[in-house]
Order: C-alpha cells, then sequence, then structure tokens
C-alpha cells in the first residue's frame, strides 16, 4: 500500500447530523485525514435551522440517536429540537471534532482533477481531498408556495424553517399554509398563546398517528445511566415499531397488508375518538391511501383544532393580499402574520454546489433523465464521491441516523478496498447503476408511495425517492460491497467479491 493510500484524506460538506456520523465512523475506522465543511457557524443542520414553536423529532429520542453515543438524558419520548441539537454539539465536541473543521465555509464547487477532489467555498478558500462526502442533507431548502399575490403581504411572514423569534405573536391573527408535520407540531402552539385566532389552510388531509409524547423522569434518566441495556430495549422496541411500519408500507405479503389495513384503522380510530364535529372530521379526513405521503406522528394537533380560536379552511387558495388571504370562494381571510409550513425541495440534495465529476460531467447531466444513485450512493463520472442520504435512502419513517450510518460503513469497505489497491478509484459502473436502479424500480411502483398522491417522496416524474424494500433488505444491501460493480477492479478482488441482489429480500 503506497502512503497515499494508508492516509486518505477526506472532505465532508456538511456538519448536521450525517457529516458529524460520518465524521466520527471514519475516525473510529482509522481514517483520520478528515476536513468538514460547513456553511453556517454552528452544527447541527436541520435542527439548527428549524426552530419553530413545538419543533421535536417525530422519531423516538433513543431511536434518534447515534449508536456509538447513546443519551441517558433525553428529556422526553419525542425530543424538541433544541435538545436534539445540543446532542449533536456535544456528540461533536466529545469526539473533537472541531479541529476538523471549518465553520462559515459554504462550499460552492467541488471538481474531480488530478485524481483529487478540488474544493471552493463562497470565501475563495481551497480544499482538496482524495474522497468528497456530500452530507448535505434534503429537508433543507425551504420550499416556498407558488402563490399569487404573497410578495405583497405586508405584515411578518415566514417559512417553518426560518422562524423569526422577534415577531410578537400574541393576540394576532396567524395564517398557516400546510398541514404536514411542521405544521402539525407549530399550529397546537400558535393556538395557545394567548388571544390568537390561527387559520389553517389545509391542501390535503393528512393522515395522523397518535403519539404520546412522555416525559421522561430524573429517575427515569438515573436508570438509563445506571444501566445501559435499558436504553437499548426502548431503542430497540422503538426501531421495530417504525421497522414493522415500514414493511407493512412495502411488502406485498398479506400479513404486511393486513397491517397496513390495522395502522390505517387505527388512524380513522384516532381521529373519530378525537374529533366529534362530523363537518370538521370529514374535512380533517383523509382521501388517499394510508402512507402514501409521510405518515404524521403527532398527539396535539386534533385537540388543537377543535378550540374556539382554531378555524380550518379547506377552500383553495387564490390569492395573497396585503392583509390576508382570500381563497377561492371568494371569502377573505384578515391576517397579521403569515407562516408558510410548505416543506422542503427535497430534490436539490447537494445543489447549488456545482458538482463536476471526471471529464467535466456535471450532477446536473447524469442526473438529466432521473434521479438515481447506485445504492443511493455512488454515481458513475463522480471516482471516489459519495453522496449520503441520497435518492432513495428514505426508508419509510424509519430514523435517518440508523440509515446514515449503514451508509457510513459501506463507504468504509469501498474506502477500504481502495487503500488495498483492490479498487483503483471507487467509481460505480453505469451498467451496474442502471441495473441496481431496474430491479429498484420494479419494486417501487408497487409500494404506497406510488399509489397516487402528492408528496416530497417523489421525483418530477412520480417515482419515490425512497426505498421500496425493508430495513432488512436495506441493511442487508450496505452489509456487502460487490467490487464488480465498479470500474478498475484489481483480479485478486473480482475473485473475492461478494453479491448483493434485491431479489434476495
Ligand atoms: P411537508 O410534509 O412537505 O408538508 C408541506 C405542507 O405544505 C403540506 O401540507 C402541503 O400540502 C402544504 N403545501 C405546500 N405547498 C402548498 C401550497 N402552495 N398551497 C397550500 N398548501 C401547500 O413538509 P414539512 O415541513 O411539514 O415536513 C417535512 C419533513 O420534515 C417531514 O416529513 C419530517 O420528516 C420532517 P399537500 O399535502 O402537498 O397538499
Amino acid at each position: 500500500m503506497n502512503t497515499q493510500r494508508q492516509n486518505p484524506s477526506v472532505v465532508i460538506i456538511g456538519a448536521g447530523m450525517t457529516g458529524i456520523g460520518l465524521a466520527i465512523k471514519l475516525k473510529l475506522a482509522g481514517i483520520n485525514n478528515i476536513t468538514l465543511l460547513e456553511k453556517a457557524g454552528s452544527v447541527g443542520g436541520t435542527w439548527r435551522e428549524n426552530t419553530y414553536p413545538g419543533v421535536a423529532c417525530d422519531v423516538p429520542s433513543h431511536a434518534y440517536t447515534y449508536s456509538f453515543a447513546p443519551n441517558p438524558d433525553w428529556s422526553s419520548f419525542f425530543a424538541p429540537g433544541h435538545e436534539i441539537c445540543a446532542y449533536f454539539q456535544s456528540v461533536f465536541d466529545r469526539y473533537a471534532l472541531a479541529e476538523h473543521t471549518y465553520f462559515n465555509e459554504e462550499v460552492t464547487r467541488c471538481h474531480y482533477e488530478r485524481g483529487r477532489w478540488q474544493v471552493e467555498t463562497a470565501n475563495d478558500t481551497h480544499f482538496e481531498a482524495d474522497f468528497l462526502f456530500s452530507a448535505t442533507g434534503f429537508l433543507h431548502r425551504p420550499k416556498y408556495p407558488e402563490i399569487p399575490g404573497l410578495e405583497n403581504f405586508a405584515g411578518p411572514k415566514m417559512h417553518s424553517a426560518r422562524w423569526d423569534h422577534s415577531v410578537e405573536l400574541k393576540r394576532k391573527k396567524i395564517g398557516v399554509i400546510g398541514t404536514g408535520s411542521s405544521a402539525t407540531q407549530i399550529i397546537p402552539e400558535l393556538i395557545d398563546t394567548e388571544n390568537t385566532q390561527v387559520s389553517v389552510f389545509q391542501r390535503t388531509a393528512q393522515w395522523i398517528v397518535h403519539t404520546d409524547n412522555k416525559p421522561y423522569s430524573e429517575s427515569d434518566k438515573a436508570k438509563f445511566r445506571a444501566k445501559p441495556s435499558r436504553i437499548e430495549r426502548v431503542k430497540n422496541l422503538s426501531l421495530y415499531v417504525f421497522e414493522q411500519g415500514t414493511t407493512a408500507l412495502t411488502s406485498q405479503s398479506l400479513f404486511y397488508r393486513t397491517m397496513h389495513k390495522l395502522f390505517a384503522w387505527n388512524a380513522v380510530r384516532h381521529l373519530k375518538q378525537k374529533v366529534k364535529n362530523p363537518e370538521l372530521r370529514k374535512k380533517l379526513t383523509p382521501d388517499y391511501t394510508f402512507g402514501c405521503k409521510r405518515v404524521v406522528m403527532n398527539g396535539r394537533f386534533y385537540d388543537a383544532m377543535q378550540k374556539p380560536n382554531a378555524h380550518l379552511v379547506t377552500e383553495k387558495i387564490a390569492k395573497v393580499v396585503p392583509n390576508g388571504i382570500v381563497t377561492a370562494d371568494g371569502q377573505h381571510h384578515e391576517l397579521d402574520i403569515l407562516v408558510m409550513a410548505t416543506g422542503f425541495d427535497s430534490t436539490a440534495f447537494m445543489r447549488p454546489i456545482s458538482l463536476e465529476g471526471r471529464d467535466g460531467i456535471t450532477i446536473n447531466d447524469v442526473w438529466r433523465k432521473k434521479m438515481v444513485a447506485y445504492r443511493s450512493m455512488c454515481l458513475p463520472g463522480f471516482p471516489n464521491f459519495f453522496l449520503t442520504l441520497g435518492p432513495n435512502s428514505p426508508v419509510g419513517n424509519y430514523s435517518v441516523i440508523a440509515i446514515s450510518e449503514k451508509q457510513a460503513d459501506y463507504a468504509i469497505q469501498l474506502i477500504n478496498a481502495w487503500q488495498s489497491g483492490a479498487l483503483e478509484t471507487v467509481e460505480v459502473k453505469r451498467s451496474a447503476l442502471d441495473s441496481w436502479y431496474a430491479k429498484l424500480k420494479g419494486k417501487l411502483s408497487h409500494t404506497i408511495w406510488a399509489s397516487g398522491c402528492q408528496s416530497w417522496y417523489l421525483d418530477a416524474d412520480g417515482d419515490p425517492l425512497t426505498w421500496p424494500d425493508s430495513w432488512k433488505a436495506w441493511t442487508r444491501m450496505m452489509k456487502t460491497c460487490n467490487l464488480d460493480d465498479f470500474e478498475h477492479v484489481s483480479v485478486q478482488a473480482q475473485n473475492d467479491t461478494e453479491t448483493y441482489s434485491l431479489a434476495e429480500s
């Protein structure tokens, strides 16, 4: 092994959940020459950016935790956003990542030249590395609604991921556009704020699974500290439930189809128990299959919507005017503040960074026809580049921390193959990507996400950008590398490869 290969240099774009976890996994694997580039002045990614009232994770805290850094101190079953951000900061500190990190360095361009990645930032700083990871997340670029007159609104208006805490909410008429996971967390908080009137503009009713956010007492935390196996138990049980839920959205077996019906029945039962007014209940009842959009996990929204200061508006928004919203029926809804809980551009990934691989090929070239990546991580023409949480990586509502850890392990295997000389460069073959996606596509069309609703899970062609199989199948795929799927494999390595087949799952 030559010296450079013994000590590969790695640049990671983004110090959010994925970037931090990845850097630590690399360090634990003995790869220490790591540079983390973060566009903001602190860590945390989406958890730093989303500070709206009521922000919390929709995955149980102990399951939304790195496997190598369990946390006995979570304050509740579903942790609030600021606590999650503090957790990432504490893990970042514990693993001394500050010495690897440059803050306020927004990456603008990366290109592969002379066998290495050249990385440029908005400050005109230049970095060079053997390997490049994009860890920018996918729920990151706010999506603003395209509504006539939006720019004319005279009062404060803000996206849920860009909350302006200087805006006084008390005694205000507030409009919220959207009823997704973010909106259903914000709305109860706004409704419970002194003397507000809250109009909720719902385009599509959501499937909502009732959750109780039980706080952990000091005694619970002491027990978690004294016996870490208790944390493991809670984590494993939570992940098991999510695993079953995910399989119920993807499997065609009778057992899981029945389970899917049970989940849906339970959500309807919850709606019926909670919402007594038949007219309101009808408006809140989804008209598409359970799980087609990401299932909302929430225990407060239905109660909040029945309070006298809550107003559900289901008429289409016609336009925004300086002092409110006019709906298609001509009604004028007077507003002082407008909240856009309208989600994210989930297909931006690392863009607008200009990413150029071998021979000048750009990410827009390679994704012109279809946004795909081999095992959601590797792209032909982009040697030694890994995309984390790329297309087809969301495994239903499963914990993205667990998903990204598996991706880190997979990339480390390939870096190790490069270090040993089994791979000249880590560059997937076009044919391998095509045949991998062909198998995936066959499964995608049978999933719930392709059953006819609109959601952030879909690409421009209406194909799901999710993983169409179980968590078990995902872990199986990430466990082994088929080096034959990569360019420039040494003869010895060809003899040693293992193959994963989607058909196995
Ligand atoms: P989501 O889940 O994408 O929800 C966005 C919401 O905004 C959803 O209710 C949309 O209605 C609504 N929306 C979007 N554009 C418009 C316009 N133009 N008019 C009316 N309503 C609109 O985003 P979230 O931030 O709630 O959650 C994103 C993820 O973050 C979530 O899944 C968790 O993983 C964390 P639609 O349903 O499209 O009719």
